[in-house]
C-alpha cells in the first residue's frame, strides 16, 4: 500500500532531479523553508552538538556541524560501548530475600531497602555507549562565507550545507545510507576546480589514525572498559576493537594520501564515504574484524553518488513517507528552525508542531532499524565516552517511550531491535539473574540494560530494586501484535511472555493485610516515599504492568493454542493483585500505603502509577472513579524539570481526553524542553521527542478500548483545520483523518484483512465493516460515503 501524498511525489521527483543537478556539479539556490515544510534550516553553522543536525541509518549516526573552513561530523556507531561480554548475577540465599519480606511487613522499609543492597549485581554499574569520535573536513580560504544555510530535509534525511566564498557557491550534502551502510558526504560547487580540502578523524579514546591506500584514512582503536559507579575503578575492561575508514573519492583536481589526511586540491566535485564498524557479533561474541568490515562496506558502496543517494531517499522514504501531517502554514513558518522555536508560545506556528512530531519518527527511523541495536537513551547520538546515565537502555521508562510511537505512526518496523534485545536478556542474563538472585523460573530485567544484556539490579536498591522492566516492554511488545494481529509474531513473542510470567509466578507473595499477591521488593521508579527510601511493595505500576501481563499470556496461549492449562493459574494471579486504590486526596495511590501527599517529592518527574492510563490501558472511562482519580494524580504532578517528564504527561492527558491540557504539555515541550536542532532537553537524552510524537498522535487516534477513537482530544482552538493520514490503529487498520473548523470532517480506513472495526468520534460510535485492502471513507457525522 502507498501512503505518498502528491506532495510526496512531486518532492521525490524534485530530489530525483537535486541529485542528478548535485551529481553533475551544478548546484541551486536554497529553496524558501515555507516551501518544504518538513525541513529545519539555520542560517549559521551550529555552536555545538544541540545545534548539529542529526543523521543515521539505524546504526551509523552522523551529527553535522555544518562548518565553513573546518566541518566536523561526529561519528557514532551503536555497538561501540565500553566493557565486554559480562554477567552481572551471583547466587543470593533464600534466607536474604525471607529477611527482606519479614522487615518490609514489619513495616521497616528502610533496614528492607538496606539489605536489597545485597541483591544488587556484580559489577552494580554498566557499560556506556561510547563515541567513535569525529570526522574532520578543513577548506583553506572558506572563512569568510556569504548567504549561508545549512539544513536537514525530513523527507531525504540528507543534510546540506550552502555557502558563497569568492563568488563560488560551494553545496555539501551528507547522509548516512540503511541501503548501503556508510555515511557519505557529497561536494560540490557551481565551478569546475574548485573543490579542495583535507579530511581526517579524530577520536577522544586512544587511536591511531593513519593515511594509505592513495585516497583512504583509517582510524583503529578499542573501546573503554566499563567503570563501578565511582566512575573511576574498572571493573570490566575493554576489549572491543574499532575501526572508522574514511575514502575519498574526487573527480578532476588530485587526491593525496599522507601522515592521517587525505587531501584533494582542485576537483570539480568529491564523495567522503565514511565506514565504521567494530568487533561485535552478539552480547557473547565479539570476533569479528572491524577492518573487514570496513573494507566490506566501502566496497560495496562503490557507486555514483547519484545511485547511492537515490537508493538511500527511496529507502528512507518507503518507510517515513507513510504518515503525512498537516496542521496549516502561518508566516512564522518562513523563519529559521531555532528562531521558530525560541517564538513559538509568541505565535501561530502550527507547523512546527507536525516538524516537531514527524521529527520524533524521523529519529526513530535513524536510530532503530532491523539488524541494528535499539535506540539507546541517546538515539544514536552522543560525542562523549562517558555519557550521561551511560547512554544506556534504562528501562523504568526511557527505553519504553522511545518506542512509543512505533506502532501507532507506523513505523514497525523500528521495533526489530527492541525485540530482539528482549529475547536475548530473556535467554540470558534475565534468565541467570531470576534463577540465581530470585531462586525462581523464567527470566526479569530491572532497571537498565546494556549492548552486553545483563539484567541484574544496579545502582543501589533505592533506584535499581525494581523488578518489572522487562514485563513492561514485553507488554509493549504485546501491544504491537494488537497493532498487527500477526501471528508468527505472536509466536515469536508468547516464549518471552510466558517467561516473563513464570518468574512471577515463582517470585509473588501474599502481604499480610489484605492477602493481595505482590512484587517485593519492589519500588515505584525513583520516586522517595521518604528522603532516601523507594523500597515498598505491590507498588501501583507493577500492578498494572502485571495485569497486562498475565492477560496478555493468557489472550496469546489462547489465540495460538498452547497451554490451555495455565489460564486457569495466570487468571488466578492476575485477580490477587492488589487493586487500584483511591487515596485521601481522592487520587490514585502510587503506593500499596496512601503515601502521596507525604512523598518527598510531589511533583515527581515519573508517572509511574499513571501507566494504567498511558501507556498502558489498565484504568479505562469504564471506571469512572479511577479515571477521575487518576486525573488528580496528574493534576498533583503539575509539570517536571526533564523534557521526556513532560512529553509522558501529553500522553496521559491526552488519554484523559483533555485536549487543553495535552496541548499546554505540546506547547511546553516545544518552547521549553527542545533544543536548536530539535533534540529534546537536556539533550542528553532523546526519549522526549519520541513521547512527544507519541503523545501527538494519541491526541488525534487512539485504539487501545477495542474501537478506533478519533480526535479524542484535538485542541481545536490551536489546530482547528488538519490532516494526517497514515496513523496506525489496533487490529490492523491505518486510518487518514482529516478536519475542518475543529471537528471532524472525513476519515478513511484501510485493513489488509477484511474486518469489522468500531469508530467512535465524540459520542457516536458505529460499527463498519472492511473489505481487505478496500479503503472505506466516512464523513464527520460517520456515514460511509463510498
Ligand atoms: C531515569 C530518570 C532520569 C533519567 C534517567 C536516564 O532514571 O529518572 O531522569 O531520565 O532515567
Amino acid at each position: 500500500m502507498t501512503n505518498f501524498s502528491l506532495t510526496r511525489r512531486e518532492s521525490l521527483r524534485l530530489s530525483a532531479f537535486a541529485a542528478l543537478a548535485f551529481g553533475s556539479g551544478l548546484s541551486f539556490a536554497a529553496p524558501a523553508a515555507a516551501e518544504t515544510p518538513l525541513v529545519l534550516w539555520y542560517d549559521k553553522p551550529a555552536g555545538n552538538w544541540t545545534g548539529a543536525l542529526a543523521l543515521g541509518n539505524g546504526r551509523l549516526g552522523a551529527m553535522v556541524f555544518g562548518g565553513t573552513a573546518r566541518e566536523r561530523i561526529g561519528l557514532n556507531e551503536d555497538t561501540l560501548w565500553s566493557g565486554a561480554p559480562y554477567e552481572p548475577s551471583f547466587e543470593v540465599s533464600a534466607e536474604i530475600r525471607q529477611e527482606i519480606q519479614r522487615l518490609m511487613f514489619a513495616g521497616d522499609y528502610k533496614g528492607a531497602q538496606n539489605l536489597a543492597e545485597k541483591l544488587q549485581g556484580t559489577p552494580n554499574s554498566q557499560s556506556s555507549y561510547q563515541t567513535v569520535g569525529e570526522l574532520v573536513l578543513d577548506f583553506p580560504g572558506h572563512d569568510q562565507v556569504k548567504d549561508y544555510r545549512r539544513d536537514l530535509d525530513l523527507n531525504t534525511a540528507i543534510a546540506s550545507v550552502t555557502y558563497t566564498v569568492d563568488g563560488v557557491r560551494f553545496t555539501r550534502e551528507a547522509l548516512s545510507s540503511p541501503v548501503d551502510q556508510v555515511i557519505a558526504i557529497r561536494l560540490t560547487a557551481d565551478r569546475n576546480g574548485k573543490i579542495s580540502f583535507s579530511a581526517t578523524e579524530t577520536s577522544p579514546l586512544p587511536v591511531m589514525v593513519k593515511a594509505g591506500n592513495g585516497n583512504e584514512v583509517s582510524m583503529t582503536g578499542m573501546n573503554g572498559d566499563i567503570y563501578a559507579r565511582d566512575k573511576k575503578t574498572p571493573v570490566v575492561k575493554g576489549a572491543l576493537k574499532f575501526e572508522s575508514r574514511v575514502k575519498v573519492v574526487a573527480e578532476g583536481g588530485q587526491v593525496t594520501a599522507e601522515g592521517d589526511k587525505v587531501t584533494v586540491t582542485g576537483a570539480d566535485a568529491a564523495t567522503v564515504f565514511i565506514a565504521a564498524a567494530t568487533s561485535y557479533k552478539t552480547y557473547k561474541d565479539i570476533s569479528a574484524d572491524p577492518a573487514v568490515r570496513c573494507t566490506q562496506y566501502l566496497d560495496a558502496a562503490k557507486k555514483p553518488w547519484v545511485a547511492l543517494r537515490r537508493a538511500h531517499v527511496a529507502e528512507h522514504q518507503r518507510l517515513f513517507g507513510r504518515i503525512t501531517f498537516d496542521l496549516g502554514t502561518t508566516e512564522a513558518a518562513k523563519q529559521a528552525t531555532d528562531q521558530r522555536l525560541r517564538d513559538f508560545s509568541k505565535q501561530d506556528d502550527p507547523a512546527l508542531v507536525a516538524l516537531y512530531f514527524q521529527f520524533g519518527r524521523y529519529l526513530l527511523l535513524s536510530s532503530s532499524r532491523p539488524g541494528s541495536q535499539p535506540a539507546n537513551l541517546q538515539g544514536i547520538w552522543n560525542d562523549k565516552l562517558m555519557a550521561p546515565w551511560g547512554g544506556k537502555y534504562t528501562v523504568n521508562i526511557n527505553t519504553e517511550m522511545n518506542y512509543w510511537p512505533a506502532q501507532v505512526t507506523n513505523l514497525a518496523e523500528t521495533e526489530e531491535p527492541l525485540f530482539r534485545m528482549l529475547s536475548e536478556v530473556a535467554e540470558g542474563s534475565g534468565a541467570q539473574v531470576a534463577r540465581r538472585t530470585y531462586g525462581a523460573r523464567g527470566w526479569v530485567l530491572h532497571h537498565n540494560t546494556d549492548l552486553w544484556r545483563p539484567a541484574a539490579p544496579i545502582d543501589t536498591a533505592f533506584w535499581g530494586q525494581w523488578q518489572t522492566g522487562g514485563a513492561w516492554l514485553a507488554n509493549q511488545l504485546y501491544q504491537s501484535y494488537l497493532f498487527s494481529g500477526d501471528k508468527a509474531y505472536l509466536g515469536k513473542l508468547y516464549p518471552i511472555l510466558k517467561g516473563s510470567a513464570a518468574f512471577f509466578e515463582d517470585t509473588l507473595v501474599k502481604e499480610p493485610e489484605h492477602g493481595w499477591l505482590v512484587v517485593l521488593p519492589s519500588n515505584s521508579p525513583e520516586h522517595e516515599i521518604q528522603k532516601g527510601l523507594t523500597a515498598s511493595y505491590g507498588t501501583t505500576m507493577d500492578n498494572a504492568i502485571l495485569r497486562e501481563l498475565f492477560d496478555a499470556c493468557i489472550a496469546s496461549s489462547t489465540v495460538l493454542g498452547q497451554d490451555p492449562g495455565l489460564r486457569a493459574r495466570w487468571k488466578q494471579l492476575r485477580d490477587q493483585l492488589p487493586p487500584n486504590q483511591i487515596g485521601q486526596a481522592g487520587q490514585l495511590q502510587e503506593w500499596i500505603k496512601d503515601w502521596d501527599t507525604t512523598a518527598e517529592d510531589i511533583q515527581h518527574r515519573h508517572m509511574s502509577p499513571l501507566y494504567g492510563i498511558y501507556p498502558g490501558n489498565d484504568i479505562t472511562p469504564a471506571d469512572a472513579k479511577t479515571f477521575a482519580a487518576a486525573r488528580k494524580l496528574v493534576e498533583m504532578r503539575a509539570s517536571s524539570g526533564m523534557g521526556w517528564a513532560n512529553a509522558w504527561r501529553i500522553g496521559i492527558w491526552a488519554r484523559l481526553l483533555d485536549s487543553a491540557k495535552a496541548y499546554e504539555f505540546v506547547e511546553l515541550m516545544i518552547s521549553k524542553w527542545t533544543e536548536g536542532n530539535l533534540f529534546d532537553k537536556p539533550s542528553v537524552q532523546l526519549d522526549g521527542n519520541f513521547g512527544s510524537t507519541a503523545g501527538i498522535a494519541e491526541m488525534l487516534l487512539q485504539s487501545q478500548n477495542g474501537e478506533i477513537h478519533l480526535l479524542p482530544a484535538l485542541p481545536a482552538g490551536k489546530w482547528p483545520n488538519g490532516t494526517i493520514t497514515g496513523l496506525r490503529a489496533r487490529g490492523g487498520c491505518e486510518v487518514d483523518i482529516e478536519w475542518k473548523a475543529g471537528t471532524l470532517a472525513r476519515v478513511t480506513l484501510r485493513s489488509k484483512a477484511a474486518t469489522t472495526v468500531k469508530v467512535r468520534y465524540g459520542s457516536g460510535v458505529v460499527s463498519v465493516p472492511l473489505k481487505a485492502d478496500r479503503p472505506l471513507v466516512l464523513d464527520g457525522e460517520l456515514k460511509a460515503v463510498r
